[in-house]
C-alpha cells in the first residue's frame, strides 16, 4: 500500500498513527507541498481537490483522511480502534465528524497563519488569526470538557478519534495554538503523545533556511 503524504501535515500524520499503531506497512511517498506538486496533474488524477494524505491500495485509491483511517482499521483483524458495536461506532464516527468539521478547521486556520505561511517568510494576516483564534475558543472548551475524567476520548480505550483530534493538535507548538486554559484537553494529549506510534510518526522539521 501507498500513502502520498506531506511530513508536516496533519492530515497525514492521522494515517500514519493509525497504520504505525496498527503495524500496517506503507510505502511513504512524499508530495512536496512547498513545490506545489499537490497541484500537479498526477497528485490531481489521484485526488481532484490536491491535497495530501490519498492511499493507493493495489489502485484502489482512497482521499480523506478519516476515510483512510477507518479502512486501514476495518481491513485490521482484531484491531480495537473502531469499535465493533453500533453505538460505539457512532460515537468514534461523532468524533471523525466533529473533528474535521470543527475541531481540526480552528486548527488550520491557526497552523497556517501562524506556522506555514512563516515557511515562505510572509506575516499572518491578523483579520485570519482573529477568526481562527474565535473558532477555536467556540470548539476547544467543549473538547475539555468531555475530557474530564476521562483517559480517551470514547469509551475506556484508544480509537481512532483520538489519532484524529490528536492530530489536528500535532502542530501547537510552532504554530502557538491556544491551548494553554484546556488543562483535560493538554492532559489527553500529552497521554497520545505518550505512545510509540506518535513517537514513530514525529515529523522531520524542515531545513533551517540560510
Ligand atoms: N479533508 C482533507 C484535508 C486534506 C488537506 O487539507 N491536506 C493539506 C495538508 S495538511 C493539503 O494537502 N494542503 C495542500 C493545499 O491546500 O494546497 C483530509 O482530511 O484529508
Amino acid at each position: 500500500m501507498k500513502l502520498y503524504f506531506h511530513p508536516m501535515s496533519g492530515n497525514s500524520r492521522r494515517v500514519l498513527l493509525v497504520a504505525t499503531h496498527l503495524e500496517i506497512p506503507l510505502e511513504r511517498i512524499v508530495v512536496d507541498l512547498t513545490k506545489a506538486e499537490q497541484r500537479g496533474a498526477p497528485h490531481v488524477a489521484r485526488n481532484p481537490n490536491g491535497r495530501v494524505p490519498v492511499l493507493d491500495d493495489d489502485g484502489f485509491v482512497l482521499w480523506e483522511s478519516r476515510a483512510i483511517m477507518q479502512y486501514l482499521a476495518e481491513r485490521t483483524p482484531g484491531q480495537t480502534l473502531l469499535p465493533t458495536d453500533t453505538r460505539g461506532r457512532a460515537e468514534v464516527n461523532r468524533w471523525l465528524f466533529w473533528c474535521a468539521a470543527h475541531m481540526s478547521a480552528a486548527a488550520t486556520v491557526l497552523v497556517f497563519e501562524k506556522f506555514v505561511k512563516s515557511l515562505s517568510g510572509l506575516a499572518p494576516d491578523p483579520v485570519e488569526v482573529a477568526r481562527g483564534e474565535g473558532l477555536f475558543s467556540q470548539f476547544a472548551p467543549v473538547l475539555d470538557a468531555h475530557l474530564a475524567g476521562r483517559t480517551w476520548v470514547v469509551g475506556d480505550g484508544l480509537t481512532l478519534a483520538d489519532f484524529s483530534l490528536a492530530s489536528s493538535f500535532a502542530l501547537a507548538g510552532p504554530a502557538r495554538l491556544p491551548i494553554a486554559d484546556y488543562a483535560n484537553l493538554r492532559a489527553w494529549l500529552g497521554r497520545v503523545q505518550e505512545l510509540p506510534a506518535w513517537t514513530r510518526t514525529a515529523p522531520q522539521p524542515p531545513p533551517a533556511k540560510g
